[in-house]
């Protein structure tokens, strides 16, 4: 009997701990795989990619878009912390800002379709993101490692 309580309350807190929104922790949003080909998907409201790192030199992102609107996946290679980069009063950020950098995009494109990026990177911390009026600050970035 007091073993089988044991156990409930194991499952409990297990149960608790799936329930945790990950995003509400800082630097969440990079998982340990690290890949050179990177799929992914952006939607409403966020970026999710099959691999956080990647080693320096050619990375192709292949990228669709699962939302109900259009989106666009910048890569930008940045000092700000992640979701931090400051934005101006059209609720977008200047992509001339100091302390970033972007690399190159995928132009906002139709629902339910894929877009391929490749580019050469080198060593350094970048967020992916969508820089449509209110859709980063909305949750559209993800951190990108390149080693
Ligand atoms: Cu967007």
């Amino acid at each position: 009997m007091r073993t089988k309580w044991i156990g409930a309350v194991v499952l409990a807190v297990a149960l608790a701990g799936c329930g945790a929104d990950p995003s509400s922790q800082p630097g969440a949003d990079i998982n340990d795989t690290k890949s050179n080909k990177v799929t992914g998907d952006v939607h409403e409201w966020g970026i999710e990619v099959s691999a956080s790192k990647a080693r320096a030199g050619k990375v192709v992102f292949a990228i669709a878009n699962f939302g109900t609107i259009q989106h666009e996946f910048l890569v930008t290679k940045t000092s700000f912390e992640p979701g931090k980069i400051p934005l101006g009063d059209n609720n977008r950020f200047d992509e001339e800002l100091e302390g970033i950098e972007v690399v190159d995009e995928i132009p906002e494109w139709p629902v339910n379709e894929a877009k391929v990026l490749t580019l050469d990177l080198e060593a350094g911390t970048y967020e992916l993101l969508c820089n449509i009026a209110g859709h980063y600050a909305n949750g559209m970035h993800h951190t990108f490692i390149v080693e």
